[in-house]
């Protein structure tokens, strides 16, 4: 039988994200996967005003808001609570863009995977921080122009890499540990289905395409995600236990189909393309040596 997405929903189709919003695709996925028995804790990001102002919701869960830092303190805290009622079929979620995430809130997500709660944490990355105006995260890829390195006269673009955020979180053994993306939403379904029979900390990192940080047009969110995942920018694996698995794109394309396609790169020259290229096959094929060897304990 193939593999079907649920067809009920937990997001109402009102809300006040922008056109083509890849983060509104994600939160829509991860509820459809985990039903209506589900807690979303959300700290201040573009996700905190989407649902927009009370007595205004989209989503059909209960959302809790939380400061910037502490979605993993929240997390661990709500599912304490639950426990004590007897709920522990209920899915404590955490929802954090990557700045919430990869930089502010790293110390209270490594705490909470630490404790080893029962939770999820799901990132939805977008590569900045895009809810106070496009500026730049650790999970901002190299070559990007955002507002706090901006192209111009001088060329100030993003000279660091893409922070591994995921790699982080197999380094201290999080049970289950995956990257998705909007554009393949049967695998991003079917992972946080398999991740729910995993007992412990399950961390996601979702791409989420955003059109008006990556100056793109907006009907194009679905093909940016796949773009990305065909050139190798944005793998997608699924760490279970100790064991590695990669997804392997049957066509897999240069970088510059993917940059071309967005004007926060539209600045770089071609050896610069070079240098992501050759960045994103050391990259690559380190991820294969992991899958064939896998993670020594
Ligand atoms: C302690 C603290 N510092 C700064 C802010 C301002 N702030 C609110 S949302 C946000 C950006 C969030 O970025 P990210 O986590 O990547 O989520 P996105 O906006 O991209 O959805 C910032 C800086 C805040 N609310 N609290």
């Amino acid at each position: 039988m193939p593999f079907s997405i649920p067809k009920e929903e937990f997001m109402e189709p009102g809300n006040t994200a922008c056109h083509g919003c890849g983060a509104t695709m994600s939160m829509r996925f991860v509820l459809k996967a985990l039903g209506k028995d589900t807690v979303v804790s959300v700290p201040a990001s573009c996700w905190a005003v989407i649902p927009g102002a009370m007595p205004n919701r989209t989503l059909d869960v209960p959302m809790v808001y939380t400061p910037f830092a502490a979605t993993g303190a929240s997390i661990s805290g709500l599912r304490e609570a639950l426990d004590e009622q007897g709920k522990e079929d209920y899915n404590v979620v955490g929802f954090a863009g990557d700045g919430g995430t990869s930089d502010i809130g790293l110390q209270s997500l490594s705490g909470a995977m630490e404790r080893g709660h029962n939770v999820f944490y799901i990132m939805y990355d977008n590569e900045g921080y895009m809810n106070t105006g496009v500026q730049r995260s650790g999970s901002t890829p190299y070559g990007a122009a955002t507002t706090t390195t901006p192209v111009g006269k001088y060329r100030h673009f993003k000279r660091q890499n893409k922070k591994m955020i995921a790699d982080l979180m197999m380094a201290q053994k999080v049970p289950y540990v995956a990257t998705a993306t909007v554009a393949y939403p049967e695998d991003l379904v079917r992972k946080i289905q398999n991740a729910r029979k995993i007992q412990g900390p399950k961390f996601f990192q979702i791409l989420s395409p955003c059109p008006t940080g990556w100056y793109f047009s907006p009907e194009k969110t679905v093909e940016i995600s796949r773009l990305a995942v065909q050139t190798h920018m944005f793998p997608l694996f699924e760490y279970i236990n100790g064991t590695f698995k990669l997804n392997k794109p049957s066509k897999p394309l240069g970088v510059r189909a993917y940059l071309e396609q967005q004007n926060r790169f539209t600045h770089l020259t071609d050896e610069e393309i070079e240098e992501i290229q050759s960045h994103t096959d050391e990259r690559w094929a380190e991820l294969l040596k992991l899958e064939k060897d896998q993670l020594t304990a």
